[in-house]
Formats: structure tokens, sequence, C-alpha cells
């Protein structure tokens, strides 16, 4: 512990109080600082990458202000904190962000253009921060941006993976893998703080502490330390700015001199790469549980490192540990986090030496957990024997916290055995499994789905005993939300300005309830027109982007029809292509004259398929191969194009989203808990062909039915629809079967390779029933057809959606967890 001298409150008591430099020539001798001083560069030999980085530092420097300004400003008033812990933070670029959040870019973009660079194509040369697989990833990313912008002290917890999500190339058509090394260059909106730092136990021997219950010594030499980065989230509209702290493993110490000196270089090395690997990479699946036993061992450095920073940092408040709830929130990002519950439980026990009793209080006040799917490969088990070789302090508390539960719920419903069996933490397989979802709930204070319907059926299925044994109140819906900052003012420049036209000023961005507003624009030709303008501009911007990463030239008069999101057989992408395939074989029946009064389309594509998931790669690498032939058939030209966008990412969608005219969701009914996107796409004036499930019931709600295109069954028709298909053939409409002929006529290629594709319909008991749907769903697209000819009422339905879209604001999601479930209040920053 080092002393500060008295001086130093006189040296720097004004710097707090300093504003932000906003000036062209301060602002250009910050870069020039950089440029020169951090990166060794001069003005006359700089590129745009050096352009980027050096403006990027100077940005930073302006934000590290109003950072220093908050976490001063919490520690001071002892505010209360949430913690939001995810494996996940997708979270994209931050230097266009961080510009609009401090009101930067006008000044940023003159100053840069003064020398030469334009200030788009410096943002272009940032790499994503992609450190997630999807909607889960980004919601974490848009729920740290809403705490931020709506002042709740709210910090992201977090791993600093050396590799995110992999980059995807399409070579012959198949996806291939290739390693995302997005730390190659200097990475502006990190802070290592080595002083930030902590050892993570695995495997090892417990010793029972003598004439104690629940108090053990856990002993063991294998031991690594976990470093805090800090990644800053600014905050749009206030001097809030919010934190996001990822763990990565030191290695340093690990090397083996007395190794290396005796000539045994593997060895020298060899601590250094077991500890390494634990951070290394992103588990790039959505959805799908792998059950390694490496992610198991980085789900705990990461909730060991995460609960002892925020024991030690709620100690500086002297406060007793029963007043943790008081100050401290954690919200449990599905179950990947879990193991934070017994990780508090083993530091009060074992560390504070609290009671088994006031240990659980202290917890279940705590933590609270949100779910995000019902699909069965999702859901997180570990296998007892492997949780005991690895964790075998943890494995002892879950066994104990499951004997109390099942204890308590034999008082409630004595002597029924059944319940105990399916509601038990342990399963009682072979071997036996720690089923996490149920760990998490007993854990937790309050359990909550992602949207209306998702809340609703996590109640009727997984939790449907816990409801009955722990009450209806704990389990409520918090339906997701978006960050209009990212997914409006960031990526649609145009259409954010006639908003703001709309509104009278630009305070809609933190207030998304004034957007209403646009609707008394509705009927102003001029504004009609600009609004069109808009989306044309957009639809070229993405023509333009097409081109340059595909080689395609698609023409943006067309009717653009979008879906991009992870491949999976739950989202349907198999059907699409299916109907495009019809659609093909449609024009081809025509006549020129005929096919010259169809709505030309491009149908584009983009999407991820995990690595070890053969049947979504066989998707890609069909819609690829029918891309190939379609895009090629002269008689066909501008009427039907399909792409395929390689390496889909946030910045790929910042492209897309408002580009799109219709965008599709088209999962089967009860499969995806929310979606995202689907709010993305309508509030930038984008139109939803889905299915009745997920969020787009509550977005038809919100805008009117005559805003969107439903088809499909129904959620509770599923279960009818599934059986059924398991002991009768499905019967392909004609539709359907014209797409199978096609292929296996080798029209797009040798048709045996998708052959097991068409097998799944066929044989494989149709589980996300495409032939159940496929009939209403050509009918909708003609629907879309039928209504996109009249591009009056287009543009009506595309104000009126954007101008009752308030309540997919992420800031709307984010109040209801502070007010229903972590109990804080928006703190606001000042000197
Ligand atoms: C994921 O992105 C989602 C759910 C998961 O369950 C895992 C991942 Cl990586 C374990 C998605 C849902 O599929 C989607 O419906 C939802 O909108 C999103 O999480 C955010 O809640």
């Amino acid at each position: 512990q080092s002393k500060t001298p008295s001086k130093i409150d006189n040296v720097f008591q004004n710097y707090s109080h300093s504003e932000i430099s906003r000036d062209a020539a301060t602002i250009k001798n910050s870069v020039v600082m950089h440029l020169t001083a951090t990166f060794l560069r001069t003005p006359a030999n700089m590129d745009s990458g050096d352009a980027y980085l050096a403006s990027a530092f100077s940005v930073r420097d302006r934000l590290l202000q109003r950072w220093n300004m908050t976490n001063e400003y919490h520690d001071r008033v002892n505010a209360k904190r949430v913690y939001y812990m995810s494996l996940e933070f997708l979270i994209g670029r931050t230097f266009d962000n961080a510009l609009l959040a401090l009101e930067l870019r006008n000044e940023y973009s003159k100053v840069l253009g003064d020398v030469g660079f334009c200030l788009e194509d410096i943002i272009d040369e940032e790499r994503d921060a992609a450190l997630g697989n999807g909607g889960l990833g980004r919601l974490a990313a848009c729920y740290v941006d809403s705490m931020a912008c709506s002042d709740y002290p709210g910090w992201g917890y977090g791993l600093r993976y050396k590799y995110g999500m992999f980059q995807q190339q399409i070579i012959d058509g198949y996806q291939v893998e290739a390693p995302d090394c997005w730390l190659d260059s200097p990475n502006p909106w990190e802070f290592p703080r080595p002083d930030v730092t902590y050892p993570v136990k695995f495997y090892g021997h417990l010793v029972r502490v003598p004439d104690s219950k629940h108090r053990f010594t856990w002993e063991s030499n294998v031991v690594y330390d976990a470093m805090a980065f800090d990644v800053p989230v600014p905050g749009y509209g206030t001097n809030n700015v919010g934190n996001i702290r990822l763990w990565s493993c030191k290695t340093n110490s690990l090397f083996d001199l007395n190794k290396f000196n005796a000539g045994d270089y593997a060895g020298a090395t060899g601590g250094q790469v077991a500890a390494q690997i634990l951070t290394d990479v992103l588990y790039p699946n959505d959805n799908t549980n792998e059950g390694k036993e490496l992610r198991l061992r980085q789900e705990y450095l990461f909730c060991s490192a995460t609960l002892q920073d925020i024991i030690a940092r709620f100690k500086k408040t002297g406060k007793p540990l029963s007043e943790l709830p008081d100050l401290a929130a954690i919200q449990l990002n599905d179950t990947h986090p879990t193991l934070g519950i017994p990780e508090l439980m083993r530091i009060l026990l074992d560390d504070e030496a609290l009671t088994w009793d006031e240990a659980w209080s202290i917890v279940t006040r705590t933590f609270a957990f949100t779910n995000h799917t019902i699909l069965p490969e999702a859901m997180e088990k570990w296998p007892v024997p492997m949780m005991d070789k690895i964790l075998p302090r943890h494995m002892g508390i879950i066994y104990d916290i499951n004997l109390y539960f099942l204890q308590s719920v034999e008082e409630k419903f004595p002597g029924d055995r059944d319940l105990l069996r399916r509601i038990s933490i342990i399963e009682e397989s072979n071997p036996q499994q720690v089923r996490m979802a149920f760990l998490a709930c007993v854990g937790s204070h309050k359990v909550n789905g992602v949207a209306a319907i998702h809340s609703d059926i996590i109640k009727q299925s997984i939790f449907n005993d816990f409801v009955t044994v722990q009450g209806e109140d704990k389990f409520i819906n918090k339906t997701n939300g978006v960050s209009p900052r990212r997914w409006m003012n960031g990526c649609n420049p145009d259409m954010s300005a006639l908003i703001t036209e709309a509104v009278g000023d630009r305070t809609w961005i933190n207030d998304l309830t004034k957007v209403k507003k646009l609707e008394d624009h509705v009927a102003d030709d001029d504004f009609r027109a600009r609004w069109s303008a808009a989306k044309q501009k957009n639809k070229q911007r993405l023509a333009d982007y097409i081109l340059s990463t595909t080689g395609i030239k698609i023409s943006a008069d067309a009717l653009f029809d979008v879906q991009v999101q992870r491949i999976h057989e739950y989202k349907r992408q198999l059907m699409n292509i299916f109907s495009v395939i019809y659609r093909y074989h449609c024009l081809k029946q025509m006549t020129p004259a005929e096919r010259a009064k169809e709505i030309s389309r491009v149908v584009i594509f983009a999407g991820k398929a995990a690595a070890g998931y053969w049947v979504a790669k066989q998707v890609i690498k069909l819609i690829n191969s029918v891309a190939e032939v379609i895009n090629a058939d002269a008689e066909i030209g501008d009427v039907l194009k399909v792409v395929f966008i390689p390496d889909y990412s946030v910045t790929a969608a910042e492209y897309l989203i408002p580009a799109s005219d219709i965008s599709q969701h088209i999962s089967t009914a009860g499969t995806e808990a929310s979606g995202t996107s689907n709010m993305k796409f309508v509030l930038n004036g984008g139109i939803i062909l889905g299915t009745v499930d997920g969020a787009n019931i509550e977005i038809g709600e919100e805008i009117g039915e005559e805003q969107i295109f439903f088809f499909g069954c129904l959620a509770h028709e599923v279960g009818d629809f599934r059986h059924y298909l398991r002991f009768h053939q499905p019967k392909p409409d004609e539709a359907l079967q014209t797409a199978f002929d096609l292929i296996q006529n080798n029209t797009f290629g040798d048709g045996a390779i998708f052959q097991p594709l068409i097998d799944s319909v066929l044989r494989g008991g149709d589980v996300y029933l495409l032939s159940v749907d496929f009939p209403s769903y050509i009918q909708a697209h003609k629907a879309v057809e039928d209504a996109y000819r009249n591009q009056e009422e287009w543009v009506t339905k595309s104000i009126l959606s954007v101008a009752r879209m308030a309540k997919f604001s992420s800031d709307r999601s984010i109040q209801e967890y502070a007010e229903e479930v972590w109990n804080i209040e928006p703190v606001r920053v000042t000197n």
C-alpha cells in the first residue's frame, strides 16, 4: 500500500472539473501527439490505419475523464451496482459509438478532413470486438449501453478471449473457419489492470475445518491468475461511462526457468500453454452445449475472478456481508455463469466463516437469472465426476444446496418421489449430471424469460415444477430490447435525421417513446419522400458493400429480402432457400413478358454455423450452390438474385439492417425465445415476414397487424404436428416437392450432397415443421409482393412501424430490470 502524498490534491484539484476539449486545434494536436508519440509515425507517412489509431486514442483520452469521474462518484455515494455476468459481449466497433456519445463526430470529421481523410473510411479501419455468438452476446452489449445511458451504475463482467467469434470464409460454397486475431493491432478500447488480479484454483482436495459443519479448506497447487481488462461503455447524453471488466489468464509467472535451463523448452512453457488456453477462445456455439471440460474451467475462472472482485469492492465500504444484497445485484446471462452461486457460497462459508443460512440468504437475495432458450440441446449439464474432479468444493456445495432444497420440497409435498426426481439439481443419469438451469433457479430470487411467449413457455415446461414449489411470482418476463444508439442513430443517420426533425430534437435517442411523433408526419408528402430516399440510400450503400465483399452486382431498385442470423435448423434458413428454388422454378416457366411484370428481388443471407454443426454447414453450401446457378442465369437477370454475405458480424449488420425492405424471422413457433434482430429491422423501417414466435408477437401487437406478415402454425399446435410426423411421412405440397425435384435433378450441382437436407424433412420426422408451414409461407410471400407493389402503402407501413416501436428500446428493458429485479436507481454523475 503506497501512501498518497498530500500535495497531490493541490496539483490535481481541477482535474475532475476539466471539460472535454472540443476545439479543432486541440483535437488536432492530440491526434498528432498520438500519431507521433504513441505510434511513432509522422503526419507525412500516416495511412488510414494510423489515422484510425491516433484518432481513437485521442477520443479515448476524452472518454477517460468521464470514466474516472463516474467510478469516483459511484464509490463516493456508495451506489448500489448491478453486475451483468455474461460469457459473451458482442460489442462490435466502439470508435463511432464513442464519437456520437461525446458529441465529437463533426469535430473529428473536420480535423480528419483537413488532413485528407474521410471519417467513414477511418471508422472502417476498426475491427469488431466479436466476443459473442449472436443474440445473447449482443443483448449483453445493448444492456450495458442502456445502463450507461440511463445513469444506472452497472458493470458487465466477461472474458477477454484472445480469439473471438471465428472468421467465416466461403470456399467452394462451404464455410471454412479461420481464427479471429482481433488483438493483433493495438486495442484503444481496453485498459489492462495488472493491479486487479485474482488467483483461481482448480482440482486439489478438501480439508474440513475442525468443529465446523460447512467450512472447508481447499488445497491445490493448480492456481491460475485472472487479470482484469476494462472496456469503457460511453453513455450518450450523460457523463456516465459504464465498464465491462474482462478477465484474461496471466501466464508470465508460469514460465519454468529451471526446465528451460535444462534444455526442456516444451516443458518450460507447458504451464503457460495450459493457463493461456483458458481464455484463448470463445466457444462458437449458439443454442447448443458441447459439454467440453475446458469450457467448464473457463466458466469457473470467470465466476471466481468476478465474485472475488465484487466482494473486494464491497468490503471497501466497511459494511457487514449481510448487506451485500443492498449494494450489489448480480444478473446471470443464461446458465453459463451459474458457478457464481456456489462460488459466492464458498467465499462466504470458507473464507468469511458465515453459517450456511447466513450465506444462502445473501446469495439468493443477490442473484437473478435470465433463461434464453428452451431448446434441449442447449441446456447445460455437467457430469458429476467431471465437476467433482475440477471443482471438488463446488460439487460439495451443490450437493448441499440440493439437499436443503429437496428437504424443503419434501416438507411442502410429502411423499412425492417423482416430483423430487424431476426437480432435483442432480439428474440421476449414468453418470449423474448437474442441471445448471435448476441450480441457477434455486440460487436466484427472480427467473425471467426474454419475450412474453417464451416466459410463458418456460413456466409450463422446464420450470413447471418450480412454479408449483416456489410460487408464480418468482417467474417473470423481461422482453428484450436493443440500443437505439447503435441500431438507429449510429447505423441509419439519414432516417435518424428525419426522426430528429419530427421530434424537434435528439432526445428520442435516450427516450424512444418520443418516436410516436412520427405518426404526425405520415401524411406529409415531403416527409414521406425523404423517408423513402433514406431507405434507398441505405440500399445503395448495401449494394456497394455486397459488390465489394462478394463481387455480385445487384440492383438497389429490387426488393431486398433479408435473413441474417446464426444458421440453425430451428431458424429454418432451409425453408427460405427451398422457397427461393420454387420461385426460380416459377420464373423459368414464365414468358419474358410475364417475367417483366414480376417484382425484382434480392434474397440476402448471412450467418455462421457452429463449427461442429454439419447440417447447418450443408445449408450454407446449398444456399451458395443455388445462388451460383440463379445469379448466372441470363434469362432471370435482375428479377431474382441470391446473395450469401460471408462473415456476418455486428458491423455487417449495421450495413444490412437499415437497407432491408423485408426481413425473415421464420423459426418454428415456440422455438425462438425472442429474437432481437426482428426489432432492429423494424426500428429501421423494414417490414417483418415472420412466424407467430418470440418477440415477433409483441412487435405485431405494438405496430398493428397490418404492418407485419405472419404465417405458419402456432406454438400450441407444434406438439401435435410433431407427434403426427413421428409416425407418418410428411406430405410436401406441390411447391415444396418442386424444390426437392430441382435439387435432385442436379440443377444446383450434385444433388446427392443435399439429400440429407431433404431427408431431414422426409425421413427425419420434420422436427421443424417445414412441410407443415411451407404452403402458408408461400402465401405470405405473395401477400408481401402485393403490398410492395403499392409503394404508397408500403411507406405508410414503414413510418407507422417505427413510430410504434418504443417498447423495443433496451432502455425500457433495463428500466424494468432495475425496478423489478435489481432494485437500483439511476445515479446522475456530477463533479
Ligand atoms: C443465444 O444467442 C440465444 C440463446 C441461447 O440459449 C444461447 C445463445 Cl448463444 C442458451 C438467443 C436466443 O436464441 C434468441 O431468441 C434471443 O433473442 C437471444 O438469445 C437474446 O435473448
